[in-house]
């Protein structure tokens, strides 16, 4: 092999190899220690998340519709001395669009999970079986994302308190999970196949405590006066909690 030809094989094997890194680690930060900044925005429709999503987007209270499609973008926050750039993903609480959030898992950093606490007392069954699907998830378990439930509308009078959300979601679980671990295969929304993911402990009540996820419960209010200004309830929380997952 003359000195010619092996510089070209040597110059191409190069280029492939910047090549290869450079598609990989753009498509799964392979090589690089950043952060993961990821935020799930997850709950049935009409919860507040689109609400939500938009007021860390614009910190301004924005009239909504039901969504179709799903808001994603990276936003910079900031909360006392504080200042980050987050990548919020708001799904649409539409049953047909909602599995899509575990394509989002890999890059997320932590789950908020929205909740109508006017509508919980008759709707907990089915906010009960999203949130397992959601808790039994592969990924979801094995990195142990952090949930923050956001107990939002509490400005609306026959709404109830954090505690007494968690407890009727603690009871519905318990019985999702009996039912629901009897069955053995188990597939995911993509086909691919799922791990039996045994949610607490066997043989005991279930208790949010029982996860290795950290669980937090907070309320928030997101309304306007009858003058119509915006009357918002509990952000500074929901601030910190964003940032102290991306500080952790
Ligand atoms: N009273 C009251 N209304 C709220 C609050 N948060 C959101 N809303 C209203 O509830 C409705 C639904 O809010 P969205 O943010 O669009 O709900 P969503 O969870 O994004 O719903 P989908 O996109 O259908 O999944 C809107 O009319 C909001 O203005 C709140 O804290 N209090
Ligand atoms: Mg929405």
């Amino acid at each position: 092999m003359s000195v010619v030809d092996f510089l070209i094989y040597f110059v191409s094997f190069a280029v492939f190899i910047f090549l290869v890194y450079t598609v990989f680690n753009k498509r799964f930060n392979l090589f690089s220690n950043k952060k993961k900044n990821g935020f799930l925005i997850l709950g049935l429709p009409d919860s507040g998340k689109t609400t939500i999503w938009a007021w860390f987007r614009y910190i301004i209270l924005l009239p909504t519709q039901t969504s179709i499609k799903i808001n994603d973008e990276e936003v910079e926050i900031q909360a006392m001395d504080r200042n980050r750039k987050v990548h919020l993903i708001d799904i649409p609480g539409n049953p047909k669009i909602r599995p899509q959030f575990s394509q989002y898992l890999p890059i997320c950093t932590g789950i908020l999970f929205v909740i109508d606490s006017s509508k919980i007392s008759e709707n907990y069954h089915s906010v009960a079986e999203f949130l397992y699907q959601i808790l039994v998830s592969n990924l979801v378990f094995e990195n142990e994302i952090p949930i923050l439930f956001v107990c939002n509308k509490r400005d609306i009078e026959k709404s109830i308190d954090k505690s007494a959300i968690q407890d009727i979601l603690e009871v519905e679980l318990e019985q999702l999970r009996n039912t629901q671990s009897n069955a053995l295969d188990k597939h995911d929304d993509n086909g691919d196949f799922q791990n039996e993911v045994f949610l607490g402990l066997d043989g005991a009540k279930f208790k949010f405590s029982q996860l290795p996820n950290q669980i937090t419960f907070m309320e928030t209010s997101f309304t306007t006066s009858v003058d119509k200004l915006p009357v918002i309830v509990g952000t500074s929380d929901l601030l910190s909690w964003v940032m102290d997952q991306l500080d952790e």
